[in-house]
Parts: structure tokens; C-alpha cells; sequence
């Protein structure tokens, strides 16, 4: 099956009508769904990051609703309790020496306070508040009015403030983070109470999931203010096609102008330019209206590391839009967005712009130790170099949308990203009912809106090992990947698996199988010899039943940085070094030959990472190849040596 574009699709079925009306609709409700352009200045928008050290109270009331009924927003927080210092952006958890902080469950408070240039107070101008991600329902507060409410984290959200805000004094935002998961959020959990119990302390309660990684709370990313001309550009959709020889590529663009109502309106009232320009800034085509095309002759394309020298190229789309008659430049709005040239197409293997990709890849994790899921860009910057070290081509944003500004840093470096959603560890028939299908859906539509600019991203990941065998999961899936390939028809969709080939009924739905298995680890524990022949029957058996590529997403072991022992023991740096060496000679066997079902491979983990506490956990997750701090463990320079060589 190979994705052509919906754009594509639409100018073939011009001749008839019916099909016309069917991808006007689709066209349509592409841009029903609010995408939030990433804030960045320009001639006409400017940027002011109120991030830093935020006052910060945990809401300790039996039942965490203190802050709602003594309404904290409305005064500053330190006139209603005590408060602390807290980074923004970072996870409350680790930040203090107070184990109820780091455990805490419930509503927490955040304020500062800012001032706003004089110049920003005229007709014309519109200031917006952007929250980059809170973990997990979020309210937010300025000058003690209500400006929004956003559920789920991981990714941003916004509102106009514009007249909630004060020019001759300070201003005050309040934002309420709430960390609590319940069997119908992304991802899901439950709060188990003890009541009654005369064996536990009286009121306690704890937060039970279902996912391998530490729940850490708090606001994640930058929290920005910036301003836009009445007239806006707030949403762009670009898809590509690339002709077989190279020679020709078409940008095909759609835009969303939003005017000073709020209103979306048809870009008709509008007056639009689009110019395409390279990445020194020349201009290579321009053309004016709200969709359109544009042509690009021998265009320089985007490729991943090690399918050509040429690494990342990137394009700029340069938006103007302003209202027609008043088109002097201070009315025009201008946004510049960075994009890549490239297909995406599945068959019996991934091809990029044509051509077989083979995924050598990592799962990783936001994780980080002080800030834990806290956006911080000494630590994306590090990670990355040392994804360039590995010699890697891809990663997974497993289990939950990552930063914009790592995806970003994926599109200049080559690093193709398999985009996950924050379902992980839907593992009960409790959390396959319509409330999450909804919250699902709405995520997916914030999910694609948000990052379907990127060409790294060349996969999209509804979920993470879902209890794909129970029934219910194959009509969940179905629509939720619908959904996907609704929004996005020019990319795979798929969810990660470990249920067994021969119970799951979901990936019958998926593009790619994803499969996650622990050979030498959760199965057969200490057997490295068993390793290759049971992985092949298991990768064969996947084959077999779908007859789709499959790219194992899902292996290793963990390691304690410094055991060492030979012949090797689990947990010892040689034991991964041996599950390795055995599963690269299964891997080569299934992705070379007449018949490669193999289309990649992606290690667990990049890094060590924070867990909850568990007897099988210590201090962790320690499947890293790299420590939490990012120093190598022995096996690192054996993936080293394979990818480098791949
Ligand atoms: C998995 C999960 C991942 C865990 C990993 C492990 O299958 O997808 O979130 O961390 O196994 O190490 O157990």
C-alpha cells in the first residue's frame, strides 16, 4: 500500500463529483481540527518566555480541592499558604528533599507574575499564552480570570489573553496541574483507596499504573506569551510528492487564517503569499491563496542519516497573510516554517522517497534526573550527540509526544521519528470504553496537528502494548487508527504490540507490525542460546499472520552499570553484550534475502530511566545504554559498532 498524498488524490478525482465532495469534506475537517503552530518570532510576532522560578504550593487538603474552594487564583498564592520555589519547566517530583512532594497525588499551584512592553497594548495585536505541556489536567488563571482548561500532557496548549491583560502594572498567572490518572485518561491509572482498612494509615489512597515509567508531574515545557497581528496565520498543513526519478517535487499547502473573532473564515477575505525559499534564504517559488501548490525542480531532499550525504535539508515556507486593502506590512502576518521534501510509502518494506529504510533505532524516554520530564536543552542537546555517536537513524517517542523542540532537532539532524501517542498501559477492558475513545481521539487530533509538519516523522504510534487479544480492542483500534489516517492519509499508522501473534486482533489495523519481545530477558531469563532460534519462530509467526513489515520495537536487558562477570549473568554489562550478538544474527537473517520481513530494529532503552518503585525495578529502569547520568555501559559500543556499520 503506498501513500499517496490526499492532495494528490483530490486534483486525480476532479473528474467526478462524487469524489470531489469526498475530499472537499476530508480537506475540511483537516482544518476543524485547532493546530498550534510553535511560537516564534518574526517581523510581525514577538516571543517572551515567562518561564523560570515559579512560586509553588502542593494542595496537602484530604481531598486536594483547598485550592478550589478557598479559590487560590484569585489573590496571590502567597497570601493564601506557604510556597516554595519551583523550576518551570521541570517535574515537581525530584526537586525537593520531601518524599510527599515527590509522591504527591492531586492538585498542585503554580503563579508568577510578569510585565508586558507598552507596545504590545494596540488594536492590532493579539497576545497569546502557551502552556508547552503540563502533566496532566491543567487550569490556568491570569489576573484571577479563567483563560483555559486543557486535559492530557505532553502536549501544548493556548489561549488569547489579550484582554486579560495589564499594561501599568505586573500580571499574574495561575496554573493548577492536576497528576491524577483514572481508567479513561492517556495514560490510563486508577486510585486505589484504603478505606476502612484498619491496617493503613486512615485517608490513604495511592496512584497505581500500569506503565514502566515514573509519573512525573508538573508543567514540562516553556510556558511563552507571544503576540500575533489581528489577522493570523494559525494553522498550517503541508504534504509533498516526489516524482520516482527525483527530478520534481510539488509542495502541496493548505492555511488556516483566523481573524480578530476568532472566527475561521475562508482564506477568500484574505490576502495570502507563500514563498518557498531554500535553506540560505533564496527564494526557489512563490504563489498566493490558501491551498495551493507549489513546484520545486531538482529538489534537494530530506533524508535520514546514512541514506545520503545530505542530511536534513531543510526548506522554509515563508506565510504572509494580512486583509486585502490594508495590506501594509505592519498588518501582515508572517510565519516561517521549516520543512523537509520527502515521500513516505509502505510496501514490503518502509521506503523513503522511494527508496528501502531500514530503522536502527532506540526507545527512549524524557527522563532526566533533578528536572525528570522537564525540557531542558543541555540534556536534548547531549542526547542527541550521542544518538549521532550510536550512529542511530531513528527513535520512538515512546510512550507520549515529545518536546517540539526535539522534533525540530530530528528534522535538521536526519533522525526519523516513529510519533507516539500517550497510550500506554491500556492493559483493562476498563480503559477501552467511549470516554477514553474520545479523550483519545482528541489527542490524536492535537498529536497530528501539531507535529505533521515534520518530515522526521514518518510513522504515526496510536498506543503502547494495549491489551490488543481482548475483544473490544480490535473496534477501538480500528477507529482510532481510522482517525489517524484521517488527519494524516500521507503517513503509516500503527500501536506497538506484545500481545502473542496468535491472540492479538488489532494489528490486523496497523500498516507496520510493531512488536516488543524480551528474548534472553521476560522470556526464557539467562537462555542467551535459545535467543535466535525462538526470535525467528516468533518474527516468522508475525509474518505469517499479517504479511507486513515488521519492525521490532522492543528488545534487551537490563544492565547495572560497573557488574561485570564471565561466563555473563543477567544484569551484568557481558550479559546484553551476548542478547545482542544473538539477536543481530536473527535481525540479519530477516532483513537481508529474497524475502526481508524484517524493516527495523529499535533497542530498550537510550538511558536508564526513573520508575515507580517496584521489587523488580532498582533504582529503575536499568535497560540503558547509557546510564541516567549519559555515560556509555559496555554494550552501548556494541550497538555502536552495528549501526555505525549498517
Ligand atoms: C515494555 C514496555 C516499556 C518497558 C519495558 C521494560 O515492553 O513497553 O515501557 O519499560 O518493556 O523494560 O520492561
Amino acid at each position: 500500500f503506498t501513500f499517496k498524498t490526499f492532495f494528490a488524490m483530490k486534483s486525480l478525482c476532479c473528474v467526478s463529483l462524487f469524489c470531489y465532495v469526498t475530499f472537499t469534506l476530508l480537506f475540511y475537517e483537516i482544518r476543524d481540527v485547532a493546530g498550534i503552530l510553535y511560537p516564534q518570532e518574526s517581523e510581525s510576532r514577538e516571543v517572551k518566555d515567562i518561564s523560570g522560578r515559579w512560586r509553588f504550593r502542593t494542595d496537602n487538603s484530604s481531598s486536594r480541592d483547598a485550592g478550589f474552594t478557598q479559590r487560590w487564583w484569585e489573590r496571590g498564592l502567597e497570601e493564601s499558604g506557604p510556597v516554595i520555589d519551583m523550576p518551570v519547566p521541570a517535574s515537581y517530583n525530584d526537586i525537593t528533599q520531601e518524599k510527599n512532594i515527590r509522591d504527591f497525588v492531586g492538585w498542585v499551584w503554580y503563579e508568577t507574575n510578569f510585565f508586558l512592553p507598552k507596545s504590545w497594548n494596540n488594536a492590532n495585536t493579539r497576545v497569546w499564552l502557551r502552556v508547552g505541556s503540563a502533566h496532566y489536567y491543567s487550569m490556568v488563571w491570569v489576573n484571577g480570570v479563567k483563560v483555559m482548561e486543557h486535559e492530557g500532557g505532553h502536549l501544548p496548549f493556548e489561549s488569547d489573553v489579550t484582554t486579560r491583560l495589564q499594561y501599568v502594572t505586573t500580571n499574574r498567572v495561575t496554573i493548577a496541574v492536576n497528576n491524577t490518572l483514572t481508567p479513561n485518561t492517556l495514560p490510563p491509572g486508577k486510585i486505589n483507596h484504603y478505606m476502612g482498612r484498619d491496617d493503613y494509615p486512615e485517608g490513604y489512597f495511592t496512584q497505581e499504573y500500569q506503565f514502566d515509567f515514573f509519573n512525573y508531574a508538573g508543567i514540562h515545557r516553556p510556558v511563552k506569551l507571544y503576540t500575533t497581528p489581528l489577522v493570523r496565520t494559525s494553522e498550517i498543513a503541508t504534504t509533498y510528492d516526489v516524482t520516482t526519478d527525483h527530478a520534481s517535487a510539488t509542495v502541496h499547502y493548505v492555511i488556516n487564517i483566523t481573524d480578530g473573532a476568532e472566527r475561521r473564515r475562508l482564506f477568500a477575505n484574505y490576502n495570502v503569499t507563500v514563498v518557498l525559499q531554500s535553506a540560505n534564504g533564496d527564494v526557489i517559488n512563490k504563489t498566493t491563496g490558501g491551498e495551493g501548490d507549489i513546484i520545486v525542480t531538482n529538489p534537494r531532499l530530506w533524508w535520514p542519516v546514512g541514506m545520503s550525504e545530505d542530511v536534513g535539508y531543510l526548506y522554509t515556507l515563508v506565510v504572509y497573510a494580512g486583509v486585502f486593502g490594508m495590506n501594509a506590512p505592519t498588518n501582515t502576518d508572517i510565519y516561517r516554517l521549516k520543512i523537509g521534501i520527502r515521500s513516505v510509502s509502505v510496501d514490503s518494506s518502509i521506503k523513503i522517497n522511494g527508496r528501502p529504510f531500514y530503522v536502527i533505532g532506540v526507545g527512549k524516554h524524557e527522563d532526566w534526573d533533578v528536572r525528570g520530564k522537564g525540557f531542558d536543552w543541555s540534556m536534548v542537546v547531549k542526547d542527541f550527540n550521542l544518538l549521532d555517536w550510536l550512529g542511530a537513524n531513528a527513535f520512538r517517542t515512546s510512550h507520549y509526544p515529545y518536546a517540539e523542540e526535539i522534533m525540530q532537532m530530528c528534522d535538521e539532524r536526519g533522525i526519523v521519528v516513529v510519533d507516539e501517542c500517550p497510550a500506554v498501559g491500556m492493559r483493562s477492558a476498563d480503559n477501552f470504553v467511549n470516554k477514553t475513545l474520545t479523550h483519545h481521539l482528541n489527542v490524536i487530533g492535537e498529536l497530528v496537528t501539531r507535529d505533521r509538519n515534520h518530515p522526521s516523522v514518518i510513522m504515526w504510534s496510536v498506543a503502547n502494548e494495549p491489551s490488543s487479544q481482548l475483544p473490544q480492542a480490535a473496534n477501538y483500534f480500528k477507529t482510532v487508527l481510522d482517525r489517524v489516517r484521517e488527519l494524516d492519509p500521507t503517513r503509516p499508522a500503527t500501536f506497538v504490540c506484545n500481545a502473542g501473534y496468535d491472540s492479538d486482533v488489532a494489528t490486523a489495523f496497523v500498516d507496520v507490525v510493531c512488536v516488543n519481545k524480551y528474548e534472553g530477558w521476560y522470556d526464557d531469563a539467562g537462555r542467551v542460546e535459545v535467543i535466535r532460534k525462538r526470535l525467528s519462530y516468533f518474527l516468522n509467526k508475525w509474518y505469517e499472520k499479517r504479511g507486513k513489515p515488521i519492525i521490532h520495537m522492543e528488545w534487551g536487558a537490563g544492565v547495572i552499570s560497573g557488574f561485570h562477570s564471565d561466563p555473563s549473568l543477567m544484569y551484568t554489562e557481558e550479559y546484553l553484550c551476548d542478547v545482542m550478538r544473538e539477536h543481530f544474527q536473527t535481525f540479519d537473517s530477516l532483513r537481508a534475502g529474497s524475502n526481508p520481513i524484517l524493516a527495523g530494529e529499535m533497542i530498550w532503552n537510550f538511558a536508564d530511566f526513573a520508575t515507580a518503585q517496584a521489587t523488580t525495578r532498582a533504582y529503575g529502569n536499568r535497560k540503558g545504554l547509557f546510564t541516567r547520568h549519559r555515560q556509555p555501559k559496555s554494550p552501548a559500543f556494541v550497538i555502536r559498532e552495528r549501526y555505525r556499520t549498517l
